[in-house]
């Protein structure tokens, strides 16, 4: 992706994930918008969106952030919400083993709590440790936490697998995370 389709990428998860209101947009229940209507929208809001440019960024987003209906009327965020949406997934088991990249800071914190969703509607696991570390950099010196997802699974917890390979829970307590030895 090109600067302007980065650009372009984080305006559409600001609106399509958190704050849809700041250019005057609703999501329905399952996260998603008319193209049409996000378009005039970005517009209004300064965004000189198109539906070509639009297409481009759905088509070539590294993490397949957003998809378009089969339709191609309408368009949604795959995960990392913040506003409560039912995105439709269906449990699934999960592998042994998840991921999680978080920053050493959080540490101690996460050991007592267990990791929590903060702001956004599920914590987010991945199935590989390169994605995880990526993660944690966001937020400081990168730590990686390995989930027993399928303990967890054995145990009640509901698991999902987003349509971008994101894989999504509630909660995971701190008992199912393994710590790396310091
Ligand atoms: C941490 C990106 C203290 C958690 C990524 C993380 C991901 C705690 C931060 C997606 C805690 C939340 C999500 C506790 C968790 N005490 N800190 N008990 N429990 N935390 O950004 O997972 O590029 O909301 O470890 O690729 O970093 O946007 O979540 O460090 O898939 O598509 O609180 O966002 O996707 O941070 O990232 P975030 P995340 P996109």
């Amino acid at each position: 992706m090109n600067k302007e389709l980065i650009r372009i990428s984080k305006f559409l998860s600001l609106v399509l994930r958190h704050k849809p209101e700041t250019i005057g947009i609703t999501l329905d229940p399952q996260g998603w918008v008319d193209v049409d209507v996000l378009l005039a929208a970005s517009r209004r809001a300064g965004v000189p969106l198109t539906g070509e440019i639009l297409r481009q960024v759905v088509a070539q987003n590294n993490k397949q952030r957003f998809a378009l209906s089969p339709d191609g009327l309408r368009i949604r965020a795959n995960q990392g919400h913040s506003v409560p949406v039912d995105l439709g997934l269906s449990p699934r088991i999960p592998p042994k083993h998840l991921f999680h990249g978080t920053a050493t800071r959080f540490l101690s914190s996460i050991a007592e709590k267990g990791l929590l969703p903060g702001r956004r509607t599920h914590v987010h696991l991945s199935v590989d440790e390169q994605t995880a570390r990526a993660v944690g950099r966001r937020h400081g010196t990168p730590v990686i936490l390995t989930v027993q997802a399928r303990r967890m699974h054995d145990e009640g917890f509901l698991f999902y697998c987003s349509d971008n390979g994101v894989w999504l829970t509630a909660t995971v307590p701190p008992e199912f995370l393994i710590f790396p030895a310091s």
